[in-house]
């Protein structure tokens, strides 16, 4: 298949609540969404990447430079099928969250034009996949106590609390004395160091299901040292940016469970062989999220369902983000926590072009030369 046009647009889109995570506070989601065509059928893409780069290195305005000017451009090609793409990419260094978000759109394209799911395209085992959610930082331990019995009485299978310096164990502690042994695990994004040990052991004693990466963004040494102090798993997220990385990281003992997001591995075709690489390994899987509006969630929906996935994921309700999304039908979460994964062409989900419209702020498209 070839290419006809590919097109890329600014969103902005208000969450419901804020954000906030031990790098900052998101109000306002602006970010990209990328659509390609062959002329007849129109796949669709998120990229993942934030306004600031505080998550990683990545920002919604240095991804769109880089899609225009060095991915576009490797993308006129024959295409055979979308594992193409991460191959045709792979002498771009980095760019994971940006070479990611057109992977994406040409796997929905093949998809569509199969008349298939894309989690069916992947290679979906589970037509219902348990989420929990995440929940940020709060300025009172009251308003997390009570944010965590309003998701409970949801039905999420876990819930996963946001972590910093002086919100770690006392939130922790507080939850398990409110809430007793419910399935909890904690994300810190990156906000301690090996001195932080002694805090680190005091979360050990709460039976996590794990603690998201702890330590340095770009760390799996030390992350190694901790897993041998703790019984609770470390689960890495930012560390993690390729299959090969999982695998490296299993082997020195850095994690026990490898958090899952498409954009930062660079694509569907490397998530599915990091999912096996921890597959192999015995190590368990779950699917992040970037806080993404219904394209990146049906997205995430699709790969969770592969074989592999182990662990409740943080792909929560539409109504948990956003007051009205860009798509049809919303996420629901059903009594269990689970939720439907999409079973209609590609991502299985309408994008209402009204209301892409109303939050489009720019919009560029490039022909097939
Ligand atoms: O570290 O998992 C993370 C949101 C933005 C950036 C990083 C992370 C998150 C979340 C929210 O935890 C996950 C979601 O509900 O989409
Ligand atoms: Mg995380």
């Amino acid at each position: 298949m070839k290419l006809k046009w590919v097109e890329m647009r600014e969103v902005h889109m208000r969450l419901l609540h804020p954000f906030e995570t031990s790098f900052g506070r998101e109000e306002e989601k602006v970010f990209l969404l990328l659509a390609v065509s062959n002329g007849e059928t129109v796949g669709w893409g998120e990229c993942a990447a934030m306004d600031a780069p505080l998550y990683n290195e990545e920002t919604t305005a240095g991804a769109a430079l880089v899609i225009r000017d060095h991915i576009v451009p490797r993308l006129w090609g024959d295409l055979e099928g979308p594992e193409d793409v991460y191959e045709r990419l792979q002498p771009i260094r980095g760019n994971a969250l940006a070479k990611a978000a057109v992977e994406e759109a040409v796997w929905d394209l093949f998809a569509r034009c199969e008349g298939q799911s894309l989690a069916v395209a992947l290679g979906a085992e589970r037509e219902k996949v348990p989420v929990g959610v995440s929940l940020g930082i709060e300025e009172k331990l009251g308003d997390l106590l009570a944010a965590v019995e309003e998701r409970l009485a949801e039905g999420y299978a876990r819930i996963k609390v946001k972590i910093k310096p002086g919100w770690d164990v006392r939130i922790v502690e507080a939850i398990r004395e409110r809430f007793g042994d419910i399935p909890l695990q904690v994300d810190a994004n990156s906000c301690y160091t090996l001195s932080d040990l002694p805090m680190l052991r005091a979360l050990d004693r709460f039976g996590l299901l794990l603690i998201e990466q702890p330590l340095a963004h770009d760390d799996i040494i030390d992350h190694a040292r901790l897993q041998r102090e703790l019984r609770t798993p470390i689960c890495l997220d930012e560390s993690i940016r390729s299959a090969e990385d999982a695998r490296k990281a299993i082997e020195i003992g850095a994690m026990r469970v490898l958090n899952v997001k498409v954009g930062r591995l660079g694509g569907l075709a490397e998530s599915r062989r990091a999912v096996e690489v921890c597959r192999d390994a015995g190590v368990g899987a779950w699917c992040g999220g970037m806080l993404e509006s219904g394209v990146g969630r049906s997205i995430n929906l699709a790969i969770q369902s592969l074989p592999g996935f182990t662990l409740p994921s943080d792909t929560s309700a539409t109504s948990r983000y956003w007051e009205e999304d860009l798509t049809e039908p919303p996420v629901v979460v059903e009594p269990g926590g689970l939720v439907q994964v999409p079973n209609g062409a590609g991502l299985g989900v309408e994008i209402i072009p009204e209301r892409l419209e109303r939050r489009t702020f720019a919009r560029e498209r490039w022909l097939r030369p």
